[in-house]
């Protein structure tokens, strides 16, 4: 299954790095569609009836990679009812499997948005956001277990991509608009 005119650009970066942030206004600059992998896991979760909504549950909270089948299933379905072109996919892939296979089966990605963030910066924002967030992983034991995922089997899939001369890396340390104003400016240079 192809669909003729795509762009899919991996948004990529440990938990509480920035990724949602950023993309919610790349998508008010350049008409992208956003889908956030963990936001499409948490909507079936969710759904009334979903035959995967207790696994995805278990597998949010102990900070665990859900079975690909069901986030590429996820995604595909996402992309075939937007009406747009250009897609911003946000946390995922999340191992090299899930890589690949995305790759063979659906489209090869553009390049890979990086958010290079230091462990400390990234447990503060989360630790905050959980005072409000609800989400069932923003809370410290499941926060060690997503760095520790992201340590030892997300982040060699930025590896890959960079040796393929295909991330484009920001700091995400900044304020807010100076990290995103970083984004801007690498994305202007990668569709101009
Ligand atoms: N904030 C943002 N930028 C800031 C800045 N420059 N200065 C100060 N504060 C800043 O930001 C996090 C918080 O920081 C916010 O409060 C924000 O205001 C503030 P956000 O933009 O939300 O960061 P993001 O990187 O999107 O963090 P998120 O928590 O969403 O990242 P995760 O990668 O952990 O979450 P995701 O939803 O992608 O995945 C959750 C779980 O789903 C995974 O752990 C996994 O179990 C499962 N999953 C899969 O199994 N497979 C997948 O493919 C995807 C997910
Ligand atoms: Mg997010």
């Amino acid at each position: 299954w192809q669909k003729r005119d795509m762009m899919v650009i991996f948004v990529l970066g440990g938990p509480g790095s920035g990724k949602g942030t950023n993309c919610a206004r790349l998508v008010e600059d350049f008409g992208f569609e956003h889908l956030s992998a963990g936001d499409l896991l948490r909507e079936e979760q969710r759904r009334p009836g979903s035959q995967y909504g207790e696994l995805i549950k278990n597998y949010i909270r102990e900070g665990k990679i859900v079975p690909m089948e069901v986030t590429i299933a996820l995604l595909k379905k996402a992309m075939r009812r937007s009406n747009k072109g250009w897609f911003l996919v946000d946390g995922f892939p999340r191992a090299m499997d899930q890589a690949l296979k995305f790759e063979e089966t659906v489209v090869e990605s553009t390049a890979t948005l990086y958010f290079e963030c230091p462990e400390s910066t990234m447990l503060q924002r989360l630790l905050k956001r959980g005072e409000t967030s609800g989400r069932v992983d923003d809370n410290i034991e499941s926060i060690r277990k997503r760095f520790s995922t992201f340590t030892n089997t997300s982040f060699p899939v930025i590896e890959y991509y960079q040796q393929q001369d295909k991330v484009l890396k920001v700091s995400c340390e900044d304020d807010p608009d100076k990290v995103y104003s970083d984004v801007k400016n690498l994305m202007e240079k990668l569709i101009n």
